[in-house]
């Protein structure tokens, strides 16, 4: 007999998936989310690895424990999580949490606050379900960085902050003779893993030492109006099937900085899935705020069901 009963609602955004756990989770008390995603972390980890791990979740599933927030003007507080950890911020999670508020009718169309453990976001639902995230400000930390990375060569990036610390990669992925696409997701993934190896061997790191996790490499996009095509390696090295919304901001950051991009004109990103999130910044004090504009889409509700018989009950862990 399961001695704990976890409800969830899935999503997609673009493809990616994300699971809310929605009762059921555990008291990671009442503090500021950072707090919380600490004792999150020190206390319930086999929680995490419990709802997104084998045979329950999957490598690819991002989880979202919702939780009270501690603001009340807030519409939640949310701690994403993924097969090997947590995540700062995420964008298409927020677009699936937002959808997922809206499936519960918890909220309606309009802007709602979310606390986050880096910070508080806004989201914009919009009458036709489609959703614009005001994420934190989004800055680049160092330009054109080079790191050695065996077999391939010398490779070149942007270290940027969009909620996570992502290396954007500068050069085409066909200028090392991949093909982005689907047909190519081994050699996608045996490139951008390896940069996040030779990254963390040579000491190339976000701000505060924090390790670049999130690899992200461009190329042309084919869909008419969209500006770029990319691949994303998450830190559990399955790849985001949505373009990124964490990613995106990292990339107007870099374009703003770049004088690429200005105020308020929309930057198009497809996904190495053909999905597609409108992205645009805000400059204010001399900060960058991206936004981020996607659909998800609520695909199941279900309670998961913790036996602690099965050997195998809060997931096979990497
Ligand atoms: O959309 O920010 C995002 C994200 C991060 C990891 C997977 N998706």
């Amino acid at each position: 007999m399961p001695n704990r009963r976890v409800r969830v609602i899935d999503s997609h955004t673009g493809g990616e998936p994300t699971r809310v756990v929605v009762s059921g989770g555990p008291d990671v008390g009442n503090g500021p989310l950072s707090e919380r995603l600490e004792r999150f972390r020190n206390e319930h980890d086999d929680f995490r690895s419990a709802v997104v791990n084998e045979p329950r979740g999957s490598d690819v599933m991002v989880g979202a424990l919702l939780c009270d927030p501690v603001e009340l003007a807030c519409a939640a507080g949310v701690i994403f999580f993924n097969n090997v950890g947590y995540l700062g911020m995420c964008g298409h999670g927020t677009i699936g949490l937002i959808s997922t508020l809206s499936y519960m009718n918890r909220i309606q169309p309009g802007e709602h606050r979310i606390e986050t453990p880096v910070g508080t976001v806004s989201a914009v639902l919009h009458p036709d379900g489609a959703v614009t995230v005001r994420n934190i400000a989004s800055y680049r930390l160092a330009a054109n960085v080079e790191v050695d990375v065996p077999p391939y060569g010398k490779v070149h990036g942007d270290v940027a902050w969009g909620g996570n610390w992502f290396f954007l990669v500068r050069e085409e992925v066909r200028d090392y003779a991949i093909e982005l696409s689907l047909n190519h997701l081994e050699k996608l993934t045996d490139f951008t893993w390896s940069i996040r190896r030779a990254l963390r061997q040579q000491g190339i790191t976000g701000a505060a030492n924090q390790e670049i996790d999130h690899i992200e490499v461009f190329g042309a996009s084919h869909m008419p109006s969209v500006d770029s095509k990319n691949f994303v390696l998450c830190p559990g090295k399955a790849y985001d099937r949505s373009p990124c919304g964490t990613g995106t901001s990292a990339k107007l950051a870099c374009l703003y900085a770049d004088g690429k991009l200005r105020e308020g004109q929309v930057w198009r990103q497809e996904s190495i899935v053909g999905s597609v999130f409108e992205g645009s910044i805000a400059a204010r004090d001399g900060k960058v705020y991206p936004s981020i504009k996607g659909v998800a889409f609520v695909n199941s509700e279900a309670e998961l069901l913790l036996d602690s018989n099965d050997p195998f009950c809060m997931g096979i862990r990497q």
